[in-house]
């Protein structure tokens, strides 16, 4: 998969040179490209915002640099090409907004098998609305939010979109059963994991996982699961099971 991330805080991104997703890069299952949006500015002091039409506090990113970073990243649109006939580029931008639809393991999993992502970090109050209608005539287009609170800017929330979407494209994950079992694959939450020593402080691990017998171990997590998520995410369970 090809991940190209559009940002004014290429820096940021040095992060994903390590861990599961530096290795996934060296053994070439991911290329990211991490791009400055101030190298598409024409102007001497590489401005990318303006003071928003309507008035109001804060600023707006500019349309011309995000299009001309769109552009190189999609291929020109040809020429006597509106775009208006649907003709696509094989990828999909996302613009990381708390105005989006929410990212779920779902949309993860999803995502997990695009060829090429473009990833759109705003700044500031984000980016001028043309930008998005543009992109979405060369290519499928998301708005998407990470959660339901407000960051300063898209860049954390495209890192944790590339973490979850990245560790579900084949080969990431060594042993791919371990995806299957986790959190909110099943619907549930997970259930509480333990490791040696068997008693650590005087806390000791429950007797049941060290019994042997695996369908008790299955149905107790399973319990625990269930237990947890009706405590802390009834919202993750049908009505019947609240
Ligand atoms: C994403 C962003 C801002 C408007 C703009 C660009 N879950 C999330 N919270 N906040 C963001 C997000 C996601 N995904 C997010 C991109 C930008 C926030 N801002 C700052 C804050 C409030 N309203 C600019």
């Amino acid at each position: 998969m090809q991940i190209d991330i559009v940002t004014i805080f290429p820096e940021f991104f040095g992060v994903l040179d390590v861990s599961l997703l530096g290795k996934a890069r060296r053994d070439q299952l991911l290329a990211l490209g991490v791009h400055d949006l101030r190298d598409w500015t024409s102007d001497r002091h590489r401005t990318v915002d303006d003071t928003p039409y309507g008035g109001g506090a804060g600023m707006v990113m500019k349309p011309e640099p995000w299009g001309a970073a769109l552009d190189a990243l999609l291929g020109e649109p040809a020429a006597g090409d509106s775009g208006d006939d649907g003709e696509q580029a094989d990828a999909v931008v996302i613009f990381p907004t708390p105005a989006g639809v929410p990212f779920t393991q779902a949309l993860a999993r999803e995502l997990a098998n695009e060829r090429r992502l473009v990833f759109a970090c705003g700044r500031y109050e984000g980016i001028d609305a043309r930008v998005a209608d543009y992109a979405a005539t060369r290519a499928r287009v998301l708005e998407v939010s990470l959660g339901d609170y407000v960051l300063n800017g898209g860049e954390v929330a495209a890192m944790a979109m590339i973490e979850a979407i990245g560790r579900l494209v084949p080969g990431v994950v060594g042993n791919p059963e371990s995806l299957v079992e986790e959190s909110h694959e099943a619907g549930l939450l997970e259930h509480p994991s333990y490791t040696k020593p068997q008693v650590w402080r005087g806390l000791e691990v429950p007797a049941v996982l060290r019994s042997g017998n695996h369908a008790h171990v299955a149905a107790w997590r399973h319990e625990q699961s269930l237990e947890r998520t009706r405590r802390v995410r009834p919202d993750l369970l049908p009505d019947d099971q609240r």
